[in-house]
């Protein structure tokens, strides 16, 4: 490519909304691959990105399950962290501040084994500089008890989200992060927005396992872990798809695999209104601002001038052919291409 071909075609306006909060671009990290951000402020500027979507917090410090946590698969990973944390004390002591104090837009992830502590986490937001959104995580697959999932039961689902309703701070939209791992995402989608959440974060990981052929024994210390990476982007893109075709109205920040501006751009496609990058920054941090510059030349190589205007565009009708444009993927008839 010579360099004249590499100038975007348009300007780009990356800015989106959420929930009715401006962000200056739809790119941000996903919670639990950046810890609050702080390590990733040794690459670039945090305020960069769209946000920082911090790891889940509890209400008091946690040690996470044993070791091994971590575990490779040929095209993801497998995580078994256990929600460690230092708890909302040290997390509003010293995070939340860091962040703010950087001009970083966060999201906090709140989790909690029992739905009053969702109400009690919500409400210690109240106040808080620098917060955005809350997301609140009701899908770690690394739980002690299954049950404790809420995300897989569109009852409890909702019982965590009114409870958070009543609390959190005013102004403040509400998102619930939901699993992939259940048989209708939709319904689990429809009853958090009929308790009163603002917007949905989807997915969080799948669970999975893998076992060593040489120890004959499951890699993980916990057995069971979120799979995470390429492996579930086609998953987290089908999930985003249902539910903005089911709930068309409901703000949907979309993660699971993303890698690339055109991963993201996908997802965008399939109606989400901003992206989180989450296991491509541990092998490279640099990933979400990457991710970022790739999607605006992909927005600008399509001529496209607003990011904002794709959102959903996959569940509308094809665009009108350009009769002067390429070819669409499979319009040339092979049996009289050339050879
Ligand atoms: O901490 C974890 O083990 C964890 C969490 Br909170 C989550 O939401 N998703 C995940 O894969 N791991």
């Amino acid at each position: 490519m010579t360099g004249s071909t590499t100038l975007p075609a348009v300007e780009v306006d990356l800015a989106t909304v959420l929930a009715g909060v401006p962000f200056p671009n739809p790119v941000f990290t996903a919670s639990g691959c950046a810890a609050a951000g702080r390590e990733l402020g040794q690459f670039f500027d945090v305020e960069e990105l769209g946000a920082v979507v911090t790891k889940s917090i509890l209400l008091a410090p946690r040690a996470g399950r044993p070791t091994p946590r971590m575990a490779e698969t040929p095209s993801g990973m497998l995580n078994s962290i256990g929600l460690q944390g230092p708890g909302i004390d040290a997390f509003l002591d010293r995070d939340l501040p860091w962040l703010a104090g950087r001009g970083a837009r966060a999201v906090v992830s709140i989790a909690g084994t029992r739905v009053e502590d969702y109400a009690q986490l919500a409400a210690r937001l109240r106040g808080q500089p620098g917060l955005a959104l809350l997301e609140v995580n009701i899908s770690c697959p690394n739980v002690e008890d299954r049950g404790a999932v809420f995300a897989c039961d569109p009852a409890a689902a909702a019982a965590v989200v009114a409870a958070v309703r009543r609390t959190a701070p005013p102004g403040v939209p509400v998102f619930v992060k939901l699993s992939p791992d259940v048989t209708d995402i939709v319904d689990v989608a429809r009853a958090c927005v009929e308790a009163g959440a603002d917007g949905l974060s989807m997915v969080n990981t799948l669970l999975g396992m893998a076992i060593d052929t040489t120890t004959m024994r499951p890699v993980l210390a916990g057995v069971t872990g979120g799979l995470s990476g390429p492996a579930i982007r086609p998953v987290a893109l089908r999930c985003v798809w249902q539910v903005h075709a089911a709930l068309p109205c409901v703000p949907i920040l979309g993660m699971g695999g993303i890698r690339t501006g055109l991963d993201a751009l996908e997802f965008l496609l399939a109606g989400a209104s901003a992206v989180s990058v989450g296991t491509a920054i541990f092998g490279d941090p640099n990933a979400p601002l990457r991710v970022l510059a790739e999607l605006r030349g992909a927005l600008a190589e399509r001529g496209i001038s607003r990011v904002t205007d794709i959102v959903g565009r996959a569940h509308r009708p094809p665009l009108p052919a350009d009769p002067g444009g390429p070819e669409p993927p499979g319009a040339t008839d092979p049996d009289t291409e050339a050879t």
